[in-house]
């Protein structure tokens, strides 16, 4: 077998003070941190579609990477050189997972029967080149966004035919899913919304949506697919409103039509700034609903209002995504790289400091947000700071057995209300800094 990356040798680590641009600075995977492996807090996934597939064209220009890897694009023998590519790449960081769309694996036939000829070929290839190594499959999901047939939604669609070859899509991809030793399946409903209410019946196409959940759970479990179910929520783009808008929306939704115990959320950060919400609080949301299954690890640009799927530098957001994980005992998934090159970074070195900048952050933000836990600082004011419950009638209130009447009374007697204690969110800010950076 030939090298792709010939160049880039394993990336190893070498500590912080190194100037090698091939090298980790704080992944160290042996490394313990509160009892466990960094490797085992982090169990990163190469994502194939942007990895291997997306090549630098945007809405102004053309690819700027050359993705071919040495075969001619659209054909079988360029899905297997993307197949050597991937494997090659992530033997060289040391990633343990990937995460792929069916249509990110194999050129589309016209024909779904050929579609799904190829994709038995290429995932019996896949198969081959796990065999002797612990890299597995994180997540498959299907792609029902691309294809013009998608263009009113997939689950939502009003067309009873587009349905159907969503239905298909999915029984598809769950097998290849279930056969790669997936952890997990994802719905990202990237056309499961609508552009105006003069068109759209919503009730219906939300019904519809959960009906073919339903039909996914199903079929998944009849083959042996013990996973989780993700629902990655997105609030808009492509679609102007999208129906998993956050992570409180899809919780609801999911409950409502009874699908909350085979599904858990997929938080991807920049999703969570598009909605408004800080990728933190997409976690807290999920983890309170005991759904925080996966993450789709990149970052946004808070001057830009789309999803411009960065690597992620940003110590201070992976040290708070670190420390939510922490605290909810980790993830049942893992960190998915949902992000590309910026379209300037076009050779095969940059990709892969793309991923050693990602798992860097990631590590740097462990190691940060575990001395913020250990520090304990930011728990005992968050503790205290609900103390007064800790009362006879708090105890009440939380166990659901106070009344209005009885509440109302205890106003009476005080007369007049005291301010409670200040939040000392400014103060709380310095012990962060503290902690971050000595
Ligand atoms: C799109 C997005 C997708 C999903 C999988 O914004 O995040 O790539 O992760 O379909
Ligand atoms: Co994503």
């Amino acid at each position: 077998m030939n090298e792709i990356f010939e160049n880039i040798p394993e990336i190893k680590y070498e500590g912080k003070n190194t100037k090698n641009p091939l090298a980790f600075r704080y992944y160290d995977a042996d490394r313990i941190i509160m009892g466990k492996k960094m490797s085992e807090h982090l169990p990163f996934a190469m994502a194939w579609w942007h990895n291997l597939c997306a090549a630098g064209t945007d809405m102004f220009g053309r690819d700027t990477a050359d993705k071919s890897f040495g075969a001619e694009k659209g054909t079988m023998a360029h899905a297997k050189a993307k197949v050597d590519a991937g494997f090659e790449f992530m033997k060289k960081l040391g990633i343990k997972y990937f995460c792929f769309h069916d249509v990110d694996i194999i050129p589309e036939a016209d024909d779904i029967n050929e579609t799904n000829r190829r994709l038995d070929e290429i995932t019996d290839y896949i198969l081959e080149k796990m065999q002797g190594t612990d890299i597995k499959c994180l997540w498959g999901t299907a792609n029902m966004f691309s294809n013009p047939r998608f263009m009113n939604g997939a689950g939502s669609t009003n067309s009873l035919d587009v349905y159907c070859f969503a239905a298909a899509q999915i029984k598809k991809a769950l097998e290849l899913t279930v056969k790669l030793g997936g952890k997990g399946y994802v719905f990202w409903g990237g056309r499961e919304g609508y552009e105006t209410l003069l068109n759209t019946d919503v009730k219906f196409e939300q019904e519809n949506i959960a009906a073919l959940m339903k039909m996914a759970v199903e079929y998944g479990r009849s083959i042996g697919f013990t996973g989780d179910f993700y629902i990655e929520p997105k609030p808009k783009e492509p679609m102007k409103h999208q129906y998993d808008f956050d992570a409180a929306t899809a919780i609801g939704f999911l409950r409502q039509y009874g699908l909350d115990k085979d599904f858990k959320m997929n938080i991807e950060a920049n999703h969570a700034t598009l909605a408004g919400h800080t990728f933190r609080h997409e976690l807290r949301i999920s983890a309170i609903n005991g759904m925080l299954g996966s993450i789709d690890a990149n970052q946004g640009d808070y001057l830009l209002g789309w999803d411009t799927d960065e690597f992620p530098y940003d110590v201070y957001e992976s040290t708070m995504c670190m420390y939510e994980v922490l605290k909810a005992g980790g993830l049942t998934g893992g960190f998915n790289f949902d992000a590309k090159n910026r379209r300037p970074s076009n050779t095969y070195e940059d990709m892969f400091h793309a991923y050693i900048l990602g798992m860097d952050t990631f590590a740097l933000g462990l190691i940060k947000a575990a001395e913020l836990i250990e520090d304990g600082e930011l728990d005992a004011f968050v503790e205290k700071k609900y103390e007064s419950f800790n009362s006879e009638l708090g105890e009440k209130i939380r166990s659901g057995k106070a009344s209005l009447e009885e509440l109302a009374a205890r106003a009476s007697e005080m007369k007049t209300c005291k301010t409670p204690q200040s939040g000392r969110q400014e103060y709380l800010e310095g012990v962060v800094n503290r902690v971050l950076f000595g």
